[in-house]
């Protein structure tokens, strides 16, 4: 038989239900609080920063307390950096000693955090970077007298390593491949040696984890064996960031990244957060595109989920609660988005999320028969008035939502 090049059903079924992640970028630039680029931004020498290996000491990490929140937020699934452009690995790799277990912390964060999402029933999955700014075989080949070929290797054997040594995983997300970014004499070293094979790569993930999606951050319509389309700091189709460029491919499972503050690795001076309200919007906006976010934390050098970030989390959490069957395992609605509301859908229920605080919402595209609606946390009804393809609905001013209310619109037709 050929080797799988997709994932399995059930797996992409679970991911495209799980619709609200957790992204945690955590590694040795978190010491420096200038976000995980700083290497490069700041083009410190390999050397140099190897030495903040030395001073790692997260003594706070506590994998349960990470895996709690993720929970108590109402995400479904971790992805954290197993190693990022800087080239350390964040768990105990066979494959190199620039790696965390050999720092004076000792420990494999990782596995730690596998067993904590066991626990509280949340799945695990790994960022994994492609492009590397230290290891001899990526970046200096020509001084170390490595081959692309041991680059390879090594990377398809971390991926084998994080496929075989922490049980069932959700993913393995990959980023540090751009084939639309033009290079310069400044990033020149980011340019790969070679292809990454990825028919091979892909596979194998396939094969050792049936039920794992594979998603590359390639700002590129997905290739074979990419079982989802992924968008960074952009909803589908839209373009703030500049990175995506490809739109949405019909059909194809979404995942939309994006941080809370504007970095992804900690950084000391970003307080630039994104309120509660704003990101149970950006949920509510992804679903209804039929997108799962991935929301960023950049955890401390001590180990810590930044209390501003997990309060935030805690609260989009509290709205799920209360609101969550709008979310998890519903498709992309049927009408209109607007920047007054949006909608996702299930079956002949749909649920609008209203998205200001006004006492009307108009939806255009309604459907045509059998229609009625109420608030989904207490029943309360809403008054539907037709006016050709739109529908205006009059909300009560009891039973609203500070963040966002849902109102549940039931239909006798048959899906379309
Ligand atoms: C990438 C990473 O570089 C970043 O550190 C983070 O991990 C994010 C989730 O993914 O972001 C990118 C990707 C592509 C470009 C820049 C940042 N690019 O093409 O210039």
């Amino acid at each position: 038989m050929d080797a799988p090049m997709q994932v399995s059903p059930e797996g992409l079924a679970w991911f495209e239900a799980a619709r609200f992640g957790m992204f945690i970028h955590w590694g040795l630039y978190a010491l420096l609080g200038r976000g995980e680029w700083v290497m490069h931004n700041e083009r410190i020498a390999p050397q140099e920063y190897a030495g903040l290996a030395e001073r790692f000491s997260p003594t706070a990490f506590d994998a349960d307390a990470w895996v709690k929140l993720a929970a108590d937020a109402g995400q479904r699934y971790i992805v954290i950096t197993s190693r990022h452009h800087d080239g350390f690995s964040m768990y105990d790799t066979a494959l190199s000693n620039y790696k965390i277990t050999n720092t004076a912390f000792g420990r494999d964060p990782i596995a730690e955090l596998a067993a904590a999402c066991t626990r509280h029933g949340v799945k695990l999955g790994f960022y994994v970077s492609l492009l590397d700014w230290r290891h001899p075989a990526y970046r200096f080949r020509r001084e170390s007298g490595q081959h692309w070929a041991d680059y390879l290797t090594f990377l398809h054997g971390q991926v084998r390593e994080l496929c075989t040594k922490y049980g069932e995983i959700a993913c393995i997300w990959f980023d540090g491949d751009w084939p639309h970014h033009t290079f310069t004499a400044d990033d020149a070293y980011f340019v790969p040696g070679g292809p990454f094979r990825y028919k091979a790569l892909y596979s194998m993930i396939h094969t050792l984890q049936p039920n794992a999606v594979v998603l590359n951050n390639r700002h590129a319509t997905p290739l074979p064996g990419e079982d989802i389309q992924g968008f960074e700091q952009d909803l589908p189709g839209q373009n703030t960031a500049g990175f995506n460029v490809t739109g949405p491919q019909v059909g194809k499972p979404l995942e939309v990244c994006m941080t809370i503050n504007d970095h992804w690795g900690y950084h000391r001076a970003d307080t630039n957060l994104k309120s509660a309200r704003q990101l149970v919007h950006t949920l509510a906006r992804a679903a209804s595109d039929g997108a799962n976010l991935l929301l960023n934390v950049g955890p401390s050098p001590d180990g810590k989920i930044v209390p501003e970030q997990a309060a935030r989390l805690r609260k989009v959490g509290a709205w799920l609660a209360r609101n969550g069957t709008a979310i998890y395992g519903t498709r992309a609605g049927s009408f209109i988005p607007t920047t007054d509301a949006v909608t996702t859908r299930r079956d002949n229920t749909h649920y609008v999320l209203v998205l200001n605080d006004a006492q009307t919402v108009t939806l255009q595209g309604a459907p045509p028969a059998g229609l009625n609606a109420q608030l989904l946390t207490d029943g309360i009804p809403v008054t539907i008035t037709r006016n050709g393809n739109a529908i205006t609905l009059t909300l009560p001013t009891a039973g609203r939502d500070s963040l966002a209310t849902v109102v549940v619109l039931n239909t006798e037709e048959t899906g379309r």
